[in-house]
Parts: structure tokens; C-alpha cells; sequence
């Protein structure tokens, strides 16, 4: 039993079939995934490369698991590099060897090897799952998770209407939401920019589309176009490197994001190849198009942002957005013309289906180093007796670098008013422990550092043996590891060192936190306690937001300041680290001992596998 997760995947087929008939007489047989990822010629948006495949498929299949299901995903990779999947905002409750943060829960599955991820579903809603491994997102490895909630679940939906037959039409769109996957998409394989990056000391924060469900195309806009759609501060990057403009590409040129983020470090531009930020080769992929019939009523969407760098500004011509669920929790619906989403991020979504017609989905990047937007289509069919004669122009809420197409679009999803219908507990009033981290540029324009010292992606993909997880270093506290213990709450303070500071998107595995409060300045209490007798307008810690993802707090010139709160309630080795894919590689991690004293038993199977 203990040998069975090693070996080539068609002797793992026949254990696997063996363990599941002689555990024939168990209750609940597990909900079983199998997944062959492959690396293979592919075109998106209509230029072919070489991408990562599930199941022959981009974005991979998606997930469906009911709320209380036991989940095993068994992995066959079948690509010539080494590879993990994680389970994305899956708390992975008394399970945390199936977390797939490589060097923290596990070793890297080899080539011809298999893995077997087994969790359980006790969360219900909208997740994902991406590669964990270096830049392999980049390239291709993710795809949806929907957990049906269970029946005793209340969901929020008579606060969108409480007309008997609308509920009920929303009811039944929320029960079947449609994954729209979200995603940035480079031409060059993460394997090529890691070192091209390396070489240049330049983060390479140019894409070439953006994929609905893994459609799009290369589009590209005219100096006139790009330069109309410029913001003051896209203005002021290339008035301090001395530029007049964004590339053919729509990004800034990788010369300038140097000189903005890291000017003191010598820089070798000649090694970028020029498709990278300059050459724009115009292509054409599929579009996505998602149908709905007017008779429905209603449609719901799981957007879900599997962004490398960008976030974007989301929205659909003439339908108002109705958010009712964020990383999987309901919360009291907001009604909005727009939502930004960034890397991780999950919204579920309900629109109104009033008139027939096709109506452009939009994203358009509102990241500072690169403009760049793109459409699928919401196609309604009409109903018996309808017409489309009469159907309006439609309207667009968003320009194509992210903003209100006009005065009347006024309603972007607002996260400080994000009200959880019902969280699991109420945030405790004070912590056990404040852990102040420090982000910085560290060296290079990639070399970023959570608190202070990097943590590269590779220290932990060959050097971590044994795994964190499996060996741990409970007092460890050494810039990049923390350790906690179990059922305390703790203060993550994320306090920018470094200007200009982008928005980072900061992720924990194994649980979800509460955004308790941010501001402006240094952040010189010893305690949040203090921080909340001293600025307690800038703290909720009545009804603060919890997601398993937050956004930091940008800067220009002063300094800026984020906490999140989380319970210690599931020990394990947990990755606390930014989702933007060339942060990550370059050391944005910091990896999270949790419940050091009531550290988790590793099952032989995950210690002995290799
Ligand atoms: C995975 O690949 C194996 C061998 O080619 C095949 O038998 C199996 O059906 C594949 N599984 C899926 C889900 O595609
Ligand atoms: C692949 O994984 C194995 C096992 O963890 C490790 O020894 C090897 O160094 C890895 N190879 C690469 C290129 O990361
Ligand atoms: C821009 O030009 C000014 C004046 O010529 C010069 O001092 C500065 O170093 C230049 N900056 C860069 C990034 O080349
Ligand atoms: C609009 O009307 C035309 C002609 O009747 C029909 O073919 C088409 O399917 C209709 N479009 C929609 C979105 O209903
Ligand atoms: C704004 O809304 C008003 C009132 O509904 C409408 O008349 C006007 O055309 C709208 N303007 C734009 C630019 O959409
Ligand atoms: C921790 O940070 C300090 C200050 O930046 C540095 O001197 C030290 O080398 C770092 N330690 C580790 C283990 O990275
Ligand atoms: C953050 O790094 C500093 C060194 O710059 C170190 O003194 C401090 O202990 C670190 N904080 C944590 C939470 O590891
Ligand atoms: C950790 O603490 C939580 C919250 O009190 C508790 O439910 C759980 O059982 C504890 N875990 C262990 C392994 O003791
Ligand atoms: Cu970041």
C-alpha cells in the first residue's frame, strides 16, 4: 500500500482500480479525477507554441465535486518537466500533504510519474486548481473547481428579488453557474523567461492576449490608439526613463519597468528577444461564446482571474452584474456595472437575461505595465413570440483600459463592502500574534521580497528536502518562515518598504482570512490592538471581508499598510505569497508553520513518495 503512489501511471491505473474494488464496501466511494497532463503544440488565440494540456484540453476540465464529497485527483504527468497541482483556495482540512505547494507538502511528480490528491469537499462554491511549479501557469496548467453547496446551505438570493418566480429562476441558474476563466497568455514558455529574466534583470510584464476560457486572439492596436488610452502614471514611467511611448505591443518598454522598479541595477536589454515587449504579430484564435436563452431568466458565471500578472477591469454590455458569491462564499449580493479581478481571484456572478442578442463580454487589463483588452460574447437566443428587431444598441460599461465608459457607469464592485452572508465565526477582536513583513525590491525589477530576504520559487522546488511538511522546523524564524500555533489567531501585516509599489495580490493556503484594516503611512504600532486604539477608522472588525486571496495596498511615495487576520485552525506547512506569476519566481513567499504543536501525522504513501 505504502509503494503505490510511485511508479510509471499504468501500474498506479491497476492499484488504483484494485484499492477502489476492495474498498467496494465502503459508504462513499470518492469522487475520482484523472488527469493526463501533456505538453503539446496548441493555438489559443491562433499562434501556435507549445502549452501544457489537461486531458488534451486548455483550460482543463473542469472539477464538479458536491459539498461533503471525498475528492481524489489522481495526476499523470506527461510532461517532460517536473510538475505539482494545487487546489486553489481548497482549505484542505486535516489533509494538507495534498496542497500541491512543491518543497512545502510535497515532492515534485517526475516525468512519467503519477500523484494522487486526496482532500475533502467542506467548502461548497467557486475554486480552481493551477500548476504550483515555477512559471507552469504561465503555460497553461489550470482549469475550474465547482462545489454544488449542500442543501442546508442558505444562499442569499432573495436579497436580489424576492418575487416568487424571479427567485425561483435564480435559483436555478445558481445551481448550473458557468466556469469564464480569465487569463493572461504569452507566446514564450515560462522555461524561456525565467532565465531570459535572470540575464536582463528585467521582470517581463508583457502578454500577448487575454483568453476567455483559453480563446482569444493577438490583437494590435495603433501609437494613436495606445497613446489615447495612457494614464498619468503610464505617463510619468516613460517620462522617467525617457521614453515617448508604450511598445506596438501596448506595454511598457522592459527597459523603463527596470528603470521604475529597481534603477539602481544594471540591466541588459540586448538579451530580450523583441517579441517579448516590442513585436505585435496580429492573430486570430476562436471567440468564446457563451449562449443562453431568454426564457431562463437568468444566467450565472464563475468568473475566476487565472492571471499571471494582469488585472482587469470585467463587465458585459448592457447587463448589470449581480455578485452574490467571492472565493466560494455567498455575500450579500452587490449590484454593479463592473468588477476588477486580479490573479486568484473568484466571483460568482448572476445576470439578468431581459432581451435577446449578443452582447460583448469584456476584460481590459488595468495593470500599469501593459494595456490590453479583449471580448467573448453572451449570446441570448430569444424566446417563442420575441423579437430582436427591437433590441437597443448595446451599451459598454468599460474602455479598453478598464475604466467607465461613461459617467452613467458608476458601480465597481466595492470590497470594503463586501458583507459575508454567513461567515463561519466572527472575527476575534484581538490576536495572538503580529507578524509585521516588510515588502520590497530586492536587487532586480522581479526581485520581490514579502519580508525583506527572497524566497525564489527554485529554493523551494530543489532545495526544500526533506519537504517542510514533512520534516519541520517548528521554531524556525528566519525572515522567510513563521510558525504559529494552533487555534490562536494571528495578524499578517503587510507594510510596503519600497516605492513605487504595485498591488500585490497576496494568497494563503489552508484557510481563508479577514481584511481587518488598511491605511496610509508608516505603520508604527508594536500591536493591531494599537494600530486599532490609535486609527480605529481605518479597522473593521465587525463585519470584515474574508476571502482566501487580498490585495495589497499600492504606493507611490508613502509608505502603505494591509492586515489580514486569520485562525489557526488546520496545522500544516502553508505558502503565504504573491499570486503575480514572476513575483512568486522571483520571491515573494514566505511559507507559514501553522499549529506547530499539533503538527499533522504524514500519511507513508506522500512521506515515502519520490
Ligand atoms: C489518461 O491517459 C490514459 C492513457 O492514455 C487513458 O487510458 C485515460 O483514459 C486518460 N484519462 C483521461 C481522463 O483522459
Ligand atoms: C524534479 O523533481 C525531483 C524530485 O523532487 C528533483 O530531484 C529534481 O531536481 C527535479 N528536477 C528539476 C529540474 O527541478
Ligand atoms: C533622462 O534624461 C535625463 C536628462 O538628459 C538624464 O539625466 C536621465 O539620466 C535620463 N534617464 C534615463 C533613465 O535615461
Ligand atoms: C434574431 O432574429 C433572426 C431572424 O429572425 C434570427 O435568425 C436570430 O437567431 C435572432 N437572434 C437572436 C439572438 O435571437
Ligand atoms: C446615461 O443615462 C441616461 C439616462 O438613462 C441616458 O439618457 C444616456 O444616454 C446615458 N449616457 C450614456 C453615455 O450611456
Ligand atoms: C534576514 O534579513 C536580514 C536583514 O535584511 C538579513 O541581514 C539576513 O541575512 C536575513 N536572513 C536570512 C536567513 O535571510
Ligand atoms: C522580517 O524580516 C526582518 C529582517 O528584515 C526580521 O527581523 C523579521 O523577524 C522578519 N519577520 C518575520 C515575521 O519573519
Ligand atoms: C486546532 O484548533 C481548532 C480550533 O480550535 C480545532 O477545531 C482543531 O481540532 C485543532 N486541531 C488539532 C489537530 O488539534
Ligand atoms: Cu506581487
Amino acid at each position: 500500500m505504502a509503494g503505490f503512489l510511485r511508479g510509471n501511471w499504468p501500474s498506479l491505473l491497476v492499484a488504483v482500480t484494485t484499492l477502489l474494488s476492495s474498498s467496494a464496501a465502503k459508504e462513499v466511494e470518492p469522487r475520482r479525477f484523472e488527469l493526463n497532463i501533456t505538453w503539446e503544440q496548441n493555438a489559443p488565440n491562433g499562434r501556435a507554441r507549445e502549452m501544457i494540456l489537461v486531458n488534451g484540453q486548455f483550460p482543463g476540465p473542469t472539477l464538479e465535486i458536491f459539498q461533503g464529497d471525498e475528492v481524489e485527483v489522481v495526476v499523470h504527468n506527461k510532461m517532460p518537466f517536473n510538475t505539482t497541482v494545487h487546489f486553489h483556495g481548497i482549505e484542505q482540512h486535516l489533509t494538507p500533504w495534498s496542497d500541491g505547494t512543491p518543497g512545502l507538502s510535497q515532492r515534485q511528480i517526475q516525468p512519467d510519474r503519477s500523484f494522487i490528491y486526496r482532500w475533502t469537499a467542506t467548502q461548497y462554491g467557486s475554486y480552481w486548481y493551477h500548476a504550483h511549479q515555477k512559471g507552469q501557469l504561465d503555460d497553461g496548467l489550470y482549469g475550474p473547481i465547482i462545489i454544488y453547496p449542500s442543501e442546508d446551505i442558505a444562499a442569499p438570493f432573495d436579497l436580489i428579488s424576492s418575487d416568487p418566480k424571479t427567485l425561483h429562476d435564480i435559483e436555478k441558474a445558481a445551481r448550473n453557474p458557468t466556469p469564464l476563466i480569465l487569463s493572461d497568455f504569452r507566446h514564450t514558455p515560462s522555461y524561456e523567461v525565467e532565465p531570459l529574466q535572470r540575464e536582463s534583470n528585467v521582470e517581463f510584464t508583457c502578454y500577448d492576449s487575454i483568453l476567455f476560457n483559453g480563446k482569444g486572439s493577438v490583437d494590435c492596436w495603433s501609437p494613436e490608439k495606445i497613446a489615447s488610452l495612457l494614464s498619468t502614471q503610464q505617463k510619468g514611467f516613460l517620462k522617467n526613463a525617457n521614453l515617448t511611448g508604450f511598445t506596438p505591443k501596448g506595454c511598457l518598454p522592459g527597459g523603463a519597468v527596470a528603470t521604475v522598479l529597481s534603477p539602481t541595477v544594471p540591466i541588459d536589454v540586448s538579451v530580450i528577444p523583441s517579441e517579448i515587449f516590442d513585436v505585435c504579430v496580429p492573430s486570430t484564435g476562436p471567440q468564446e461564446v457563451i449562449t443562453a436563452h431568454e426564457s431562463q431568466k437568468w444566467l450565472a458565471l464563475d468568473l475566476i482571474g487565472a492571471f499571471g500578472i494582469f488585472t482587469v477591469s470585467f463587465s458585459i454590455d448592457s447587463h448589470p452584474l449581480y455578485i452574490y458569491a467571492v472565493d466560494g462564499e455567498y455575500i450579500t449580493p452587490q449590484r454593479v456595472d463592473a468588477v476588477s479581478i486580479t490573479n486568484g481571484d473568484r466571483f460568482s456572478v448572476l445576470i439578468p437575461l431581459t432581451t435577446p442578442g449578443s452582447f460583448a463580454i469584456r476584460a481590459a487589463s488595468v495593470s500599469a505595465a501593459q494595456l490590453k483588452s479583449a471580448t467573448a460574447s453572451l449570446t441570448v437566443q430569444g424566446g417563442p413570440g420575441s423579437t430582436n428587431s427591437t433590441a437597443p444598441p448595446t451599451v459598454p460599461s468599460i474602455l479598453d483600459n478598464g475604466l467607465p465608459a461613461s459617467p452613467n457607469v458608476t458601480k465597481f464592485f466595492s470590497q470594503p463592502k463586501q458583507k459575508q452572508f454567513h461567515p463561519p465565526e466572527l472575527v476575534q477582536q484581538t490576536s495572538d500574534q503580529i507578524f509585521k513583513l516588510n515588502m520590497r525590491i530586492s536587487g532586480t525589477s522581479f526581485g520581490w521580497a514579502l519580508n525583506s530576504s527572497l524566497l525564489p520559487i527554485s529554493t523551494l522546488d530543489w532545495a526544500a528536502d526533506p519537504v517542510v511538511l514533512f520534516s519541520p522546523k517548528p521554531y524556525a524564524a528566519d525572515n522567510v518562515t513563521i510558525y504559529t500555533f494552533n487555534d490562536t489567531w494571528v495578524d499578517l501585516v503587510f507594510i510596503t518598504g519600497t516605492f513605487p509599489m504595485p498591488p500585490h495580490p497576496i494568497h494563503k493556503h489552508g484557510n481563508k482570512m479577514w481584511l481587518i484594516g488598511s491605511g496610509t503611512g508608516p505603520f508604527p504600532w508594536a500591536t493591531v490592538d494599537e494600530a486599532v486604539q490609535a486609527v480605529p477608522e481605518k479597522f473593521n472588525l465587525v463585519d470584515p471581508p474574508r476571502r482566501d486571496g487580498f490585495v495589497t495596498l499600492a504606493a507611490q511615495t508613502e509608505p502603505t499598510w494591509t492586515v489580514m487576520r486569520y485562525h489557526v485552525t488546520n496545522p500544516g506547512a502553508w505558502l503565504l505569497h504573491c499570486h503575480i506569476q514572476g513575483h512568486l519566481a522571483g520571491g515573494m513567499s514566505l511559507v507559514i508553520q501553522d499549529g506547530v504543536d499539533r503538527w499533522p501525522v504524514v500519511p507513508d504513501e506522500y512521506l515515502e513518495y519520490s
